[in-house]
């Protein structure tokens, strides 16, 4: 009889424990693949674009290639050296800027992230986490566990069209233009090339950023 009764224990506080798994230890952000495609819908303040999203941490690079709705291209190349290129391949222009760390790991939300709870976002059942301070939130499919959304603390929001894991651009796709290089030679060229974009703006709307202490998205 005795032993009955604590089995039944046992059994009853391994149900409590299951079911409140959130309360003891919240719902864990599921890493990313090492390597995706993901095609993102961006709100930054009202103005939209489109972007494609490249991660590919085994050879340590991210690309965003941004397309201003009606507008034009931005190639946003970013290597885990430290150097990231800002590209437009219509205007022919480029700039070079080094960030002194690299591309976020896959499990760069696991750590160190506040677990917020489930919200809603375009009709998905989400767990939501914020880091940094909230820096950044982010919401992840209850059910899938895909990347559905993200907000930054600047409002600007990154909605989640298509996550292919495992899809890589091929070699070719990332090389920057010729007039990425070789500053002195060609400078006139560059300066004539109507770059008009400051770094600090295009890290502000292009990178996960400085307070997160890499360099992404
Ligand atoms: C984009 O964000 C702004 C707020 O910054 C909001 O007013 C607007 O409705 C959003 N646009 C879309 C298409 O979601
Ligand atoms: C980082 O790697 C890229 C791609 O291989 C290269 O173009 C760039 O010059 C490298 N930067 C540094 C500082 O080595
Ligand atoms: C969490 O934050 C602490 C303090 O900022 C830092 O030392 C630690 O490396 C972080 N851990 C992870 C996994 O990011
Ligand atoms: C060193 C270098 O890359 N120079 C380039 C300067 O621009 C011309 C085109 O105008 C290129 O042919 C050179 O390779």
């Amino acid at each position: 009889m005795a032993s009955h009764g604590n089995a039944a224990k046992l059994a009853l506080a391994a149900i409590l424990l299951g079911f409140c798994g959130a309360g003891f230890g919240s719902p864990t952000p599921t890493p990313w693949p090492e390597q995706f495609h993901a095609l993102l819908l961006q709100n930054a303040s009202g103005k939209l674009s489109t972007v494609d999203l490249w991660y590919d941490f085994p050879n340590g690079r991210n690309f965003n290639i941004i397309h201003s709705q009606l507008g034009s291209t931005l190639y946003d190349l970013e290597w885990t050296n430290g150097t990231s290129f800002f590209y437009d391949l219509d205007a022919g222009s480029c700039r070079t800027v080094h960030v002194p760390v690299g591309i976020l790991p896959p499990d760069w939300l696991v750590g160190n992230s506040t677990y917020i709870g489930v919200r809603e976002v375009g009709g998905f059942t989400c767990n939501v986490w914020s880091k940094a301070d909230d820096f950044i939130f982010y919401y992840e499919d209850v059910e899938t566990k895909r990347p559905v959304y993200w907000i930054f603390y600047t409002g600007r929001e990154e909605y989640v069209m298509t996550f292919e894991p495992g899809k890589v651009l091929e070699d070719e796709g990332w090389q920057a233009p010729w007039y990425c290089f070789d500053r002195e030679e060609n400078k006139s060229f560059q300066e004539n090339g109507g770059d008009t974009k400051e770094p600090s703006e295009l890290f502000k709307h292009s990178t996960l950023g400085k307070k997160l202490g890499k360099n992404l998205v």
